[in-house]
């Protein structure tokens, strides 16, 4: 039979590899025919613009091609499938890693230099697709990425922002936001599915029905929106395999809003139409609280129930009924932002599919998943009960019922515990009443996971203590990864040459454990000198990028320390400025003979803050007048060096992470629930200067705490650094910087006092001044290993070849083994 075993499925897959060769002759064709039929330009006159967008066009006919072959096998094999829902995916550019991932990036490149153009050239024309504000979107992209290439049968849903991220303009220090409107040039990589629609509905009211003597909830909408798929091939590497990420873009339905139609106002009605559009056109710039906004709850529920009409759908295509449902479907919620996916798959069970009440709950209780990303209790999304009722009438009645179950169960389980029962209701009350997302997501879910050991202890200990001493089994923890193909393969091609090299084989790239096997060679001298050559080759290309960018000239001897990550007083970006005053307080006062001793630093910040976090915009602005001030004094030349890198996204991490010599996460600990950036600068060999937080206290035992810079209060010691409040003794050199930013000693005296305050007089909530000196001792620690040139290289490879575990691919086959229950469908070759 097509897909099995040997003979016709083998001849017909035979059939299909050759249907797009990837000789070079075929694919200048390929290339040629884009230029003059898809770009419409003269395939004797087209520039390095129109060339990518032939190209992207060249690569997306082999996704495709790839993607309906391994739909065949899904289709044929029906086997339980992930459908990954989550709001934020920041997927970056994707031709590179398309051509990589597909196994034909020499041949494209051959086949375009014979063309006269160069492959990396025409790469550097391509956007970044920023459809996510940081940490969390960035995971979901290197998920799907992993999905892909261990073969799991994975669909991610999202949303199409015609705004993505907002880009970050920085005029006189300040940072100012610009709307990213990513589309204007188009976007070859998805594909618009005309005839994959559906209604979403909005308002109205609910009404009682009757059917074969059974009562119905009916809900007549006062508002329907279409959504429409676009479609995003995701490519594995080393497999046929290639997955979709599905984002689904709001159009004004012809029944949008009936009542301006009957009423006969026509252009009432169009304009009407027109804000249809408004739903998915903007991403949330805040990447922590998510407020229950009328618009932003439209999102969540937009996309959440195409969705699901979109699962269900594919469902019953091959299905006579629900009773196979949860065998063949794994809901993963990415955070809370899908969780109302609870109840629409509820409301479309019982009010469409007319289930009942406990087959319907039955199904619910064993399809979802949930990962929550945060530690901060003031986080989970919460939604006002009026604001819900108005435009989800009916879901706002299920989660009533839902939550009147629960309680009811609850109370036999631990008795009329009046507290407990009011912090575990889905219900919060008060003047006004809220929705508890989490609360409704774990209740809901089989599994709820951290995404850390750390962050998964705190859950249990503190943020969901109640939930776990109720039902204990459900919670789990996966440590967070990264995909080593755009973290080591796509962004630091000279790296990933050398340890394929020293490895004897590129199979590191699907299976990431080998990958210590360079510890066997950490001590070898030819090693040395060629990772050295490397680390400095991507040296080069980041100081081009800085010379580009701020025109200013670092010395390649210097040490490259970086810290880029979005800018929050939890993550201390403004601790390391403090750091950097001290430094530059104390070469000031040095000799000429001491200041030989000095290892030459170039401190890179980057990172965006939220449009409306007065204090993240003050630290970026303090970040820019302290670097006017060093960067123009002639005393310190090259010793000391500030350099801020404006818009960070994901390509320019591809860049910034492999030129890395040091990198900083300064987290005050307990606050970062896993941190994924650490993950990418280990890959890359370059040494980490942290708190025991998140994740890193995971990379510790991986590599050796022998291997980094640690420094700062533990998870347990903070809250007693906490309670001692103004009593804390914090280090005279503390005092002295503030003092030096208070006194104007950088200018903008009065603008910085607030910022001063809150870690002088307002309790130091994140503890800079507690930190201080161990963090200096961190960063002394750091300049004494860096003049040890083998000691440090030893250390650079050993963190390369500890972080194994930190590739995206652990993660996933975790979840898929212990939370998903998926397995592997591979398509032949
Ligand atoms: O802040 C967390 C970060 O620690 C984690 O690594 C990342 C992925 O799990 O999620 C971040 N959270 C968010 O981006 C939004 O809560």
């Amino acid at each position: 039979e097509f897909g099995e075993g040997k003979g016709k499925a083998e001849r017909i897959f035979g059939f299909m590899d050759v249907f797009l060769e990837n000789d070079p002759l075929s694919l200048q064709k390929d290339i040629l025919d884009h230029v003059e039929f898809t770009v419409a330009k003269s395939r004797f006159n087209f520039d390095d613009f129109e060339a990518y967008q032939a190209l992207a066009h060249s690569v997306r006919d082999r996704l495709i091609e790839r993607w309906h072959d391994t739909q065949i096998i899904f289709s044929k094999k029906d086997p339980k499938r992930l459908y990954f829902l989550s709001l934020e995916f920041l997927m970056g550019r994707s031709l590179s890693n398309s051509v990589i991932n597909l196994g034909v990036r020499d041949q494209f490149a051959d086949a375009l230099s014979q063309l006269g153009f160069e492959f990396e050239v025409l790469a550097e024309q391509e956007g970044d697709a920023c459809l996510g504000n940081g940490g969390l979107a960035r995971l979901s992209a290197c998920q799907m990425d992993s999905l892909a290439t261990l073969d799991y049968p994975a669909i991610g849903y999202g949303l199409r922002y015609q705004y993505g991220l907002f880009r970050q303009i920085i005029l006189d220090g300040f940072q100012h936001e610009q709307p990213d409107y990513w589309l204007n040039f188009g976007n070859p990589w998805e594909i618009e599915r005309v005839h994959i629609t559906y209604p979403v509905k909005f308002y109205g009211t609910v009404t009682d029905e009757v059917l074969n003597q059974e009562k119905y909830k009916v809900w007549v909408p006062g508002e329907m929106v279409e959504a429409v798929a676009y479609d995003n091939p995701i490519p594995g590497y080393g497999t046929r395999n290639t997955i979709v990420l599905r984002l689904w873009a709001a159009k004004p339905s012809d029944q949008h809003n009936m009542e301006a139609y009957n009423t006969g106002d026509y252009v009432d009605a169009v304009v009407n139409r027109q804000k249809a559009e408004s739903i998915s056109s903007i991403l949330y710039p805040d990447d922590r609280s998510y407020q229950g906004k009328e618009l932003q709850l439209k999102q969540q529920y937009f996309f959440v129930s195409a969705s699901v009409q979109d699962i269900i759908r594919r469902f019953k295509d091959s299905h006579k009924n629900f009773d196979e449902f949860p065998e063949k479907v794994a809901l993963q919620l990415n955070d809370t932002h899908p969780s109302l996916a609870i109840v629409e798959v509820m409301r479309v069970l019982l009010d469409e599919e007319h289930l009942g009440w406990n087959k319907a709950w039955d199904i619910i209780c064993k399809i979802f998943s949930f990962t929550t990303h945060t530690v901060s209790p003031e986080a989970p999304v919460k939604i006002p009960v009026d604001l819900l009722g108005s435009l989800l009438p009916r879901h706002l009645q299920i989660i009533y019922d839902i939550n009147f179950h629960f309680v009811e169960k609850l109370k036999k389980m631990i008795g009329l515990d009046y507290d407990r029962l009011t912090r575990m209701s889905i219900v919060e009350e008060g003047a006004v009443k809220n929705i508890r997302m989490a609360n409704l997501s774990i209740i809901c879910s089989h599994t709820v996971n951290g995404v850390s050991r750390l962050h998964s202890e705190l859950l249990k200990t503190k943020l969901f203590k109640d939930f776990y001493e109720l039902w204990p089994h459900k919670f789990q923890y996966k440590t967070n990864g990264v995909t080593q193909r755009r973290w080591i393969v796509v962004s630091n091609p000279s790296l990933c040459a050398l340890i394929s090299k020293w490895l004897g084989t590129e199979a590191w790239i699907r299976d990431i454990d080998l990958l210590i096997g360079l510890k066997d060679h950490a001590d070898n001298a030819e090693l040395h000198q060629q990772w050295k050559m490397v680390k400095k080759v991507n040296k080069i290309r980041l100081a081009e990028y800085i010379e580009a960018m701020n025109g200013l000239k670092v010395s390649l001897d210097a040490m490259f320390d970086v810290h880029t990550k979005r800018v929050h007083e939890y993550k201390r970006q403004l601790l390391n400025i403090l750091g950097i005053i001290h430094r530059y307080d104390c070469i000031k006062s040095m000799n000429q003979n001491d200041r030989k001793k000095v290892v030459p630093r170039v401190c890179v910040m980057g990172g965006k803050a939220a449009p409306g976090y007065e204090m993240a915009k003050k630290i970026i602005k303090l970040f820019h007048v302290v670097a006017e001030k060093i960067n123009n004094d002639n005393d310190i030349g090259d010793l000391l060096k500030l350099v801020f890198i404006p818009d960070y996204n994901v390509s320019v991490a591809e860049l910034v992470i492999p030129g890395a010599d040091l990198s900083q996460h300064l987290s005050t600990a307990g606050h970062e629930a896993s941190g994924t950036s650490s993950m990418k600068f280990l890959m890359n060999g370059c040494l980490l200067l942290a708190t025991e937080d998140g994740s890193t206290i995971e990379m510790i035992e991986e590599i050796g705490q022998d291997n980094m810079f640690l420094f700062g209060a533990k998870v347990d010691e903070v809250p007693a650094l906490r309670e001692k409040g103004p009593a804390l003794k914090v280090p005279l050199q503390f005092l002295r910087v503030v003092r030096m930013i208070r006194e104007g000693h950088f200018g903008f005296k009065d603008y910085f006092q607030s910022l001063c305050d809150k870690i002088e007089c307002e309790n130091d909530y994140f503890l800079l001044g507690a930190d201080f000196a161990s963090y200096l001792e961190a960063q002394a620690a750091a300049d004494k290993a860096f003049v040890d040139e083998e000691r440090w290289t030893k250390m650079s490879i050993l963190s390369a070849a500890g972080s194994g575990k930190f590739s995206s691919d652990r993660t996933i086959q975790q979840y898929a083994e212990n939370t998903w229950g998926i397995q592997p469908c591979r398509c032949p070759f």
